[in-house]
């Protein structure tokens, strides 16, 4: 049997952490690409040579244009600009859509039958624009925001209770950044709602922290955004796709009325099996939450607005 393909456009912090944690996982064959002559090469060829230390045998390849990457089952597109200090994710719109644009068209033209990961920001847009250039049906086209955001939040209430991460599930809805909105009432410690072991005042914090996680580690860094847990997001995506496992994530996903949004890609909990997006899964919302994900969604629409997308 041969190993899936996984195309990872962007050999730069994500792309090129999402090669190694899928290879080190052996979940398939790695194409990288970058515009950066040699990059993708030299990062492809050194993952390689891990191969024989780690104990795996999943090739990887690195290349400068597209033919490599035909046939694939997967593509995960992180080709664009990051953060820097100062700048929104929305500064970045009108630079990564036009790279973000280029790339789909080069990639879904080889790999007609793959799922596409959006990873660059603004991510519910640049989401909204691979579906909308590639014409793929809205399963196979998938933004990657929810599961990183939810293990931030996992990882402040595992550290704030003294308890391990495994035993805490958090569950957040919405765009990517500021307007996200993370659901307290859902998110547990082995069952029981967070919202029975925290103060309010404490969950307020925590909450913040969560939608402000991306800005804290650009502070730190100066020179670039996180990557570590964006990669390990991705890969928890691809392993749940090329697995069929169904298994539950807050993923972005293009809504036609659920929540009552329609026509626009936002976080919501999705079952991600071979088929991609295999099911939306609908809760009721208390009146403020509903108000903070339309906050949310209109945030996202402004963004596709600009786009005419
Ligand atoms: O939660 C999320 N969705 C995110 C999103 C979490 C972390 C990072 N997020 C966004 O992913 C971030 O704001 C950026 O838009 C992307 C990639 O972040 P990364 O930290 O990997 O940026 P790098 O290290 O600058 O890498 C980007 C690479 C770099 O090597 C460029 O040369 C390359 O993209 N690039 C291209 N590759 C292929 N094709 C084209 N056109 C291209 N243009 C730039």
């Amino acid at each position: 049997m041969s190993r899936p393909k996984v195309t990872v456009v962007g050999a730069g912090n994500v792309g090129a952490t999402t090669a190694q944690y899928i290879v080190e996982r052996e979940l398939a064959d790695v194409v990288l690409t970058d515009v950066v002559d040699g990059l993708p090469q030299g990062k492809a060829l050194d993952l390689l040579q891990a191969g024989p230390v780690h104990g795996y045998d999943c090739r990887v390849t690195g290349a400068n244009d597209y033919e490599a990457t035909a046939g694939s089952d997967i593509i995960v597109i992180t080709a664009g600009l990051a953060r820097k200090p100062g700048m929104s994710r929305d500064d970045l719109l009108m630079k990564n859509a036009e790279i973000v644009g280029g790339v789909v068209a080069e990639t879904t033209r080889r790999s007609p039958t793959a799922i596409l990961i959006v990873v660059t920001n603004p991510l519910d847009a640049m989401a909204q624009l691979a579906f909308r250039r590639s014409g793929f049906p809205k399963q196979r086209v998938i933004g990657m925001a929810g599961v990183l955001d939810s293990a931030r939040f996992r990882t402040f209430i595992a550290q704030e209770l003294d308890v391990s991460v495994e035993n805490v599930t958090a569950f957040v809805l919405g765009g990517h950044g500021d307007t996200m909105v993370p659901l307290p009432r859902y998110s547990t410690v082995a069952g029981i709602p967070i919202t029975e072991l925290l103060s309010k005042e404490r969950l307020e914090a925590l909450v913040k922290r969560t939608a402000n996680g991306g800005a804290e580690i650009v502070g730190l860094l100066k020179t670039g955004s996180a990557y570590y847990a964006p990669a390990a997001s991705v890969v928890d995506m691809v392993e749940a796709i090329l697995k069929d496992k169904k298994k539950v994530l807050p993923c972005t996903a293009y809504l036609e009325g659920e929540y009552g949004l329609k026509g626009l890609f936002v976080g919501v909990p999705v079952k991600l099996g071979r088929r991609g997006v295999e099911q939306i899964l609908q809760i009721t919302l208390a009146p403020d939450e509903a108000a903070a994900l339309g906050r949310s969604a209109a945030a996202v629409r402004e963004l596709t607005d600009k786009l005419g997308i």
